[in-house]
């Protein structure tokens, strides 16, 4: 009887486990799966028969090392690495320098067009037998080309006839992780830090290497490790040895590494009386810091630095500018090739008259004193990461200063890591904004990519979601955020479907109707959570501290941290006056900008309320009262929840049970909290339209005290 059970367990193991299996996430898009659809194995199994990488690096056998797990997993058997082509399916991979057979090809005028991380995947001949070359100038490009190839075949598309060309359009593609030394993380929804600083330097945990595949795979070359409300200890020895065991880790994927500057850091662990960074002893102080850095970290990418903002220490304690502050550390860095991302979020502790015209005010005035190895890097809108913002008036405002974007992916305002929320569409909503700086066609994202005022510096950062929770972000489709933000900012002109069409199979499944139908639940997500969070304009009513729920009755605190300082709701109507009637913060954009959103009527209706205070019975495009469309919106975002839920039960044939349930649970929790969010904002408003609720539309299920005292219970990240 015993060895029955022993036979069929074994029987078990041999012919169900890979279906069997359970997947839980950790695996991201890199999962190389066999391919079960027959026809597209047979087609690849024929076209790939082995694989050469010339040259040895520790790139290029990460790249190798890749490519074999890759190309095995994929095709179901060990697809061979050899040394020489001897028949046709060969894949051929490096660099002219390290590699003959790919100088002896005629390639030479493409590969100079793809700089050093750019790279080409050519199908061709070599002696008459055909091969796929993945080509580049520098070992990085060769792994950029490795991803890539291996995407081709995760999502099923053509490897023959290949003529591809890619070029990251900005320099530094960097996630900002706002992980404290304790291994919190600030808005962080996906458990501790990855960074594990306790057992750092002896110890590596191999999800360091993981993670750094998953960022190179998605074009993103840096990482900054630490909060911007920074701790000046990370700059002390004993934490530079451990930052220096990630560089070392991460340096092969060619990953750099970043520091937040605790602009009191000389104070703190240095022991000066100031920090003034027109003082010599400070001056001084940091080129040492800067250089036993190095002596560490010989290709750190430099600091990040938030500065007199919610209380950081800044050059403006000793009444230097902006500029003075961060040109000091600038001079210290740039020796050694360094960088220095300044954050334009900054408010001091003076309430201004409008919290959205605070950067530009700042930061216009300092354009072109900067040192040419600064950027300013600049939320995506004026406010902070709400689920809409017009693009902040900053892109173009400074033509001679780099600007990068900063983008959150950890979703702050958005649901944490509970509610499914594809951001893609956000990002690329500021992207492709016209300024109109430079006439019609000038885009947020040229003035990102340098090619609107001719910068050679040019990056992105995006605001980590990553933590220690095992499937790396909490909700299964937040890891779509991740890839999303490397994938645009590789190219800041890709389309968010694109970007969705390849997450979701190289995730998910490649069964085209389901990929359809998951693909447009995400490109929708980010609408509806408008509808059901903040809709026509709206913006920061959430609960004070959490950001989760809903507070528009948020009332006490400093005034541009509550919500009726920005939703203005009263008797007459509802909306913050930006116009020249106003805070006048639409003067801050170029016309025509700047007149489309002073009018009315030609302000577009997703911002009306952001730019202007607008009568409640003022009759909108849908041919609705003002009032009536916000209750629409409210009870459309709910409904369409629904339909989020009803479209994910309808893949289950698709998805890995786990990955399934753990979707299921949470779009409970989201339904359950967009109802929240309307009936609670729909009854708190109504105190001051005193309108009805219009017919038809869902009854909120309790009273505006309930939703006033809802206590959250169960949402990730709150300390
Ligand atoms: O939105 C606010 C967040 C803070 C954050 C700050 C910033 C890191 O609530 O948690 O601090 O933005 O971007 O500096």
């Amino acid at each position: 009887m015993k060895q029955l059970f022993y036979l069929l367990f074994v029987t078990l193991i041999i012919s169900g486990i890979p279906e069997l299996k359970a997947e839980d996430g950790y695996r991201l898009w890199l999962r190389y799966d066999f391919i079960s659809d027959t026809q597209v194995l047979n087609l690849y199994t024929k076209s790939v028969k082995g694989w050469i990488i010339q040259g040895d690096s520790p790139t290029l056998r990460v790249a190798g090392n890749e490519l074999q797990m890759g190309l095995n997993g994929l095709l179901g058997k060990n697809i061979p690495e050899i040394s020489s082509v001897k028949k046709s399916g060969i894949i051929v991979a490096g660099t002219p320098e390290n590699s003959q057979l790919i100088a002896s090809l005629n390639l030479r005028e493409r590969l100079a067009s793809v700089g050093n991380e750019g790279y080409l995947i050519v199908s061709t001949k070599y002696r008459n037998k055909k091969i796929i070359v993945i080509a580049a100038n520098k070992d990085a490009g060769v792994l950029y080309g490795v991803f890539h190839f291996l995407r081709l075949m995760q999502t099923h598309q053509s490897i023959s006839g290949l003529s591809i060309e890619s070029v990251p359009k900005t320099k530094i593609r960097i996630l900002n992780h706002w992980d404290n030394l304790n291994r919190t993380v600030e808005r962080g929804y996906a458990g501790l830090s990855l960074w594990d600083w306790k057992s750092l330097p002896d110890s590596v945990s191999p999800r360091y290497i993981d993670y750094a595949r998953a960022n190179a795979s998605a074009g993103i070359n840096g990482t900054a490790l630490t909060n911007v409300n920074a701790n000046a200890l990370v700059l002390t020895k004993e934490y530079l040895q451990k930052v220096a065991a990630l560089a070392d880790i991460f340096r092969p994927y060619g990953i750099k590494v970043y520091l937040t500057a605790r602009f009191s850091a000389p104070v703190e662990i240095g022991k000066l009386k100031t920090a003034d960074p027109l003082d010599n002893d400070v001056v001084d102080w940091w080129k040492k810091k800067v250089d036993e850095i190095y002596s560490y970290i010989p290709d750190f990418g430099g600091f990040l630095v938030k500065a007199n903002s919610e209380g950081q220490p800044g050059p403006q304690n000793y009444k230097r500018t902006h500029a003075e502050g961060a040109n000091m550390l600038a001079d210290a860095v740039a020796p050694h090739n360094g960088i220095v991302m300044w954050r334009a979020f900054v408010y001091d502790n003076n309430v201004p008259d409008d919290r959205a015209k605070q950067a530009y005010n700042e930061f216009v005035p300092l354009d072109g004193k900067f040192r040419n190895n600064v950027l300013i890097q600049v939320k995506n809108g004026p406010v902070d990461f709400q689920p809409r913002e017009p693009f902040h008036p900053l892109f173009g405002a400074m033509p001679g200063t780099p600007l990068m974007p900063e983008f959150q992916i950890t979703q702050e305002y958005l649901g944490s890591s509970v509610h499914l929320v594809f951001l893609a569409p956000l990002y690329e909503e500021c992207l492709k904004s016209d300024t109109y700086v430079r006439g019609k066609g000038s885009l947020v994202a040229k003035v990102i990519d340098g090619t609107l005022d001719n910068h050679q510096l040019t990056a992105m950062a995006g605001v980590s979601n990553v933590g220690n929770e095992r499937n790396w972000t909490g909700h299964p489709f937040a890891q779509a955020n991740w890839y999303a933000f490397g994938r645009l900012a590789w190219d800041p002109y890709l389309g968010s479907g694109e970007v969705a069409g390849e997450w979701i199979r190289m995730t998910y499944t490649n069964d085209n109707e389901t990929v359809q139908r998951i693909s447009k639940m995400m490109l929708e997500s980010r609408e509806i959570t408008v509808n059901y969070m903040t809709p026509l304009g709206l913006h920061h009513i959430m609960y004070a501290g959490h950001h989760y729920g809903p507070g528009p009755w948020v009332n006490r605190g400093r005034q541009d941290w509550t919500s009726v300082y920005y939703h203005r709701a009263d008797s007459t109507g509802i909306g913050f006056n930006r116009t020249s009637s106003g805070s006048n913060a639409v003067s801050q954009y170029f016309p025509p900008v700047r007149d489309i959103y002073e009018n009315i009527e030609t302000c577009p209706e997703n911002l009306l309320l952001w730019f202007h205070h607008v009568p409640w019975d003022y009759k909108l495009e849908s041919g609705r009262t003002l009032w009536d469309e916000i209750c629409y919106r409210y009870d459309e975002g709910v409904k369409s929840v629904r339909w989020l839920h009803g479209e994910w039960t309808r893949s289950k044939d698709f998805i890995d049970p786990d990955r399934f349930e753990k979707v299921q649970s949470l779009l409970v929790k989201q339904e359950r909290d967009a109802k929240i969010w309307k009936d609670g904002c729909i009854l708190y408003f109504q105190t001051f339209s005193k309108r009805p609720i219009p017919g038809g539309l869902e009854k909120p299920v309790y009273d505006l005290d309930y939703y006033r005292n809802h206590e959250y219970t169960d949402i990730p990240g709150i300390r």
